[in-house]
């Protein structure tokens, strides 16, 4: 979907826009063509093989009970490919949807689930960066579908109405009979706002690969799952544009907020001064 195209598809996005901000996600199809879909697939499994022969475990047990899940982590560093996608458009235009227009890219990591995989624990992607209260949306994950997504290959099955939960408390005791599956076509993304609370699919197909990547951007104030000073080789940092080196956090001012007020005192209560307050002069 063009997001900027014609008056059906800003249509289709303002209507994807209000779903996200009700219902905490959305799905826009036709972000990428089926070509290209079934391109960044074929980069994805190398990505995966140069992963593995750089050292990285694609099977985490920590996260999976068994290796049928397929994990890649350190996109950015592995193909060009995914540093464009990362900061696709249309991504960008749905991530701000939600954050406001400042954010820091927090991870890139993909999960192929292949028949047998098993579901992951229940969780929500802000409850695994900031403590209770979650009473604003201060993450975003961007799912990438590379191939069809179904309910039987394993769809990212998640809790509607869930992104209101404000605390571990509120996770009912029957969450896991209320999961539905984000179905979606290859070429689709799934916008999931941090608060929907979600686990991965069973794959119970016989022979069909469901193949996700997760885009995960925070607000400015977050520290970001992924140190990408430690994680980006030199080669790589020495391609990225100085927005990108912005949404990564790289330069020496990273830590360091523009959002305040740091005008001087008699400048924010000027509204205030009355003729005898104000300075002689
Ligand atoms: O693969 C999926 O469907 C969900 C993955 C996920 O939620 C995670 O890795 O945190």
């Amino acid at each position: 979907m063009d997001v900027d195209g014609d008056s059906g598809a800003r249509a289709a996005a303002a209507a994807a826009k209000a779903q996200l901000k009700s219902e905490g996600w959305c799905v826009l199809p036709d972000v990428l063509d089926a070509a290209r879909a079934s391109g960044v697939l074929g980069r994805l499994w190398a990505a995966a093989e140069e992963f593995a022969r750089r050292g990285g475990d694609t099977y985490m047990p920590v996260l999976d009970p068994n290796p049928s899940n397929v994990r890649v982590f350190h996109l950015l560093e592995l193909d060009p490919i995914f540093r464009d996608l990362i900061q696709h458009p249309t991504a960008v235009e749905m991530v701000r949807e939600v954050l406001g227009p400042q954010f820091l890219i927090s991870n890139f990591t993909a999960n192929i689930a292949r028949p047998g995989s098993q579901s992951m624990a229940l969780h929500s992607d802000q409850s695994l960066v900031t403590p209770e209260p979650w009473a604003h949306p201060w993450a975003v994950n961007i799912i990438w579908c590379l191939t069809d997504v179904t309910f039987e290959n394993g769809a990212t099955l998640f809790i509607p109405g869930s992104h209101h939960w404000r605390t571990r408390a509120d996770v009912p005791r029957d969450a896991d009979r209320r999961l539905r599956p984000f179905e979606a076509k290859a070429g689709s993304i799934v916008v999931m706002e941090g608060r929907l609370w979600h686990t991965s699919g069973a794959n119970i197909t016989a022979d069909e690969d469901r193949a996700l990547m997760f885009g995960y951007y925070t607000v400015p104030f977050l520290r970001p799952q992924v140190n990408w000073n430690a994680a980006l080789s030199a080669e790589t940092v020495a391609t990225l544009s100085p927005q990108m080196h912005d949404w990564l956090g790289l330069g020496v001012t990273a830590n360091s907020s523009l959002a305040m007020d740091l005008r001087y005192l008699a400048d924010q209560f000027e509204d205030r001064r009355t003729p005898e307050t104000a300075s002689p002069g």
